[in-house]
């Protein structure tokens, strides 16, 4: 509902951290605490890689029950879980997916090491392993490049070096030694020497290569992906929240009067929004009485038609938001 009368889950965060009553602050702090991903996949896939890209975008990484590191972990801690695969989709990687989907935890299937294997043949990885799939190539999500390897990647705009194996690349004579190649393949792969040695030869700044080489790992649509599908697990948490504060509503007349505040039903609605959204549907952004009311008659005619129970309740919680809208344009 973009550009639409949005008002963020960050209002319920701020007046629990602002209201003086002793309880809100706990409710504040489970409300804002990060988000809970299960990072799972087969060896040497690029599970620490992956894991340590979703934790520098604010990601909580939880044990995961298929991890050989951590095979007692219980399952149900994650709100959403992400698979790493590259390549091929093997019977343990759909046994994963099948197992967070029975426990009713969202799956993102990520097809890394995408600047290996080209372009990756995303419908077909999509149908073996039951579940959205995205491609990336995480390693290029946070690189670090030191003067030796910028002096290096220079060198060799100045004299190409073989790209067409890593064995050609290593092993031809060439001015930069053999160590600092080994040292930028490991570092960037054959794919991420080729975009950063051409960015330089086209003039661009050593200090921009980071970022043009996170544009090329892919990685920026996994977080997306993953953030659209944690949408239930956002509003389940500002339901509870919402439920926590009711509780203790009856003995703080500033509580309950934030309950009833325009902010706290716009908050769940925004949340509920994000739900349905994320499913496909869209929700009508217009700002006038009678898209509101319009917005109010879908969604409570949605709430009470073959839905789950999440929907209904985040049909009911679009509908309340929308009255309120229409109400305060009155
Ligand atoms: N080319 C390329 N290499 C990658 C990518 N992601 C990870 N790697 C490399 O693959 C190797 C394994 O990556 P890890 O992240 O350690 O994978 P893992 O699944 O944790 O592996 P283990 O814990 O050793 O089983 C490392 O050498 C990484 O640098 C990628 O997107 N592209
Ligand atoms: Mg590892």
């Amino acid at each position: 509902m973009q550009g639409g009368p949005v008002i963020s889950v960050d209002v319920l965060t701020r007046f629990a951290q602002e209201c003086g009553d002793p309880g809100v602050p706990e409710v504040a702090a489970r409300l804002a605490a990060p988000l809970r991903v299960a990072v799972s996949g087969r060896a040497g896939v690029g599970r620490t890689t992956v894991t340590r890209v979703l934790t520098s975008a604010g990601w909580l990484a939880v044990d995961s029950p298929d991890n050989p590191d951590n095979p007692d972990s219980p399952d149900g801690a994650a709100d959403v879980a992400v698979v790493v695969v590259a390549e091929a989709v093997k019977p343990e990687d759909r046994s994963s997916v099948a197992r967070w989907r029975g426990s009713g935890v969202p799956v993102l299937v990520v097809g890394n090491k995408a600047d290996l294997t080209g372009a990756v043949p995303l419908e077909a990885l999509r149908r073996a392993a039951g579940a959205p799939v995205v491609s990336a190539a995480a390693l290029l999500a946070d690189v670090t490049l030191d003067d030796d390897a910028v002096g290096a990647l220079r060198a060799l705009v100045a004299h190409p070096a073989d790209p067409r194996s890593p064995d050609a690349f290593l092993d031809g004579a060439h001015p930069v030694a053999r160590e600092p190649r080994l040292r930028l393949l490991r570092l960037l792969g054959r794919t991420g020497i080729a975009h950063s040695v051409r960015a330089l030869s086209d003039g661009a700044d050593p200090g921009d290569l980071p970022a043009l080489l996170r544009e090329a790992s892919g990685v920026d649509r996994v977080l997306d992906r993953l953030d659209s599908l944690a949408a239930p697990a956002r509003y389940r948490r500002v339901r509870a929240a919402l439920a926590e504060l009711q509780a203790l509503a009856a003995g703080s007349r500033q509580v309950a009067e934030f309950l009833a505040s325009d902010d706290a039903v716009l908050a769940t609605m925004t949340a509920a929004v994000d739900v349905v959204e994320a499913t496909g549907l869209e929700v009508d952004p217009a700002d006038d009485p009678a898209a509101h009311l319009r917005r109010a008659v879908r969604w409570r005619t949605y709430s009470r038609g073959p839905v789950n129970p999440l929907h209904r309740a985040c049909g009911a919680d679009i509908c309340r938001g929308s009255l309120r809208l229409l109400e305060r344009r009155r």
